[in-house]
């Protein structure tokens, strides 16, 4: 059975691994807000880990659709103080960055994953990440998170994610990193349409074979499930993040990326059990 080398731990893939997402994000008052965020997302990552998450996702800057960037010390400033705090809760901590200086600040804070939209793409990242022990997630995109939705295009999206991932995979392991740190994400919701998003969901058992790599996948609460379910409202698709999680899960997912953690596990407890 493959294995995961993530930092300070190492999970083998005998059933799926739940990643909970932990978002920093500022408050609206500058006095103490920052003291403020820190105590709320150590709150929000103490909660998943007692809901069952076996790593816990922090991440610093919105990369919705629409969001503003962050700077690269705001974001670090932002994330540090709370992967500090959550070191000694012994869970694998992630981090959710595209930027070289944010990775370099988060593996001196002891971060075990480097959770990557832009597959390393920034100058220096691949190197940084190289040189640390920490697991990779590299995921696809297409164009940039600001405009990413207005018009993607494929002639065949499972193809050229298949093609991007294996040749980031490729470019990872000629740098340094150990296969087994590798974990790979179609990047739902990432310049995709309803039908790109399907197409690759229907398409992951041969993608996960193809690529040889166990995969990530985060499509909790995000559009195509609300377009799905009719619930236009991103908190009320708690029940459809379940659903898709689960036939993630069937379709050989070795990771999936939640929101809604404790609903998530209890879910995959139900099929491992029956399965
Ligand atoms: C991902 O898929 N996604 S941030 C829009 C939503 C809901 C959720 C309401 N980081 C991924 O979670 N990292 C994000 O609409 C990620 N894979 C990996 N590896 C976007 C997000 C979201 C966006």
């Amino acid at each position: 059975m493959s294995e995961l080398l993530c930092g300070r731990f190492r999970f083998t893939f005998d059933r799926p691994l739940v990643m909970g997402i932990v978002n920093v994000t500022p408050d609206s008052f500058s006095d103490g807000g920052r003291y403020d965020s820190v105590a709320k997302a150590v709150m929000q990552a103490e909660r998943l880990v007692n809901d069952g998450a076996d790593i816990l996702d922090i991440g610093g800057e919105s990369t919705r659709p629409g969001a503003v960037r962050v700077p690269d010390d705001e974001e670090i400033h932002r994330v540090v103080p709370v992967l500090q705090a959550l070191q000694s809760l012994n869970v694998p901590l992630s981090i959710d960055t595209c930027k070289t200086a944010v990775m370099r600040a988060a593996l001196d804070a002891g971060v075990d994953l480097v959770n990557d939209i832009a597959a390393l793409e920034d100058d220096g990242a691949l190197a940084i990440v190289a040189q640390s022990r920490a697991a990779v997630c590299l995921m696809h995109k297409q164009g940039e998170p600001r405009g990413m939705q207005s018009a993607p295009y494929y002639d065949d999206v499972v193809a050229e994610v298949g093609a991007y991932l294996a040749e980031r995979r490729d470019l990872g392991v000629a740098a340094g990193i150990d296969p087994c740190r590798l974990l790979l994400d179609p990047g739902f919701g990432f310049g995709k349409t309803f039908e790109h998003n399907t197409a690759l969901f229907r398409a992951l058992p041969g993608l996960a074979e193809q690529l040889g790599a166990p995969l990530l996948i985060g499509v909790s609460r995000k559009a195509m499930l609300g377009t799905m379910a009719g619930r236009p409202v991103p908190s009320e698709r708690v029940s459809a993040s379940v659903a898709a999680a689960l036939l993630a899960a069937q379709a050989g997912a070795a990771v999936i990326r939640v929101h809604d953690v404790r609903e998530t596990v209890d879910a995959i407890k139900v099929w491992l059990a029956l399965k």
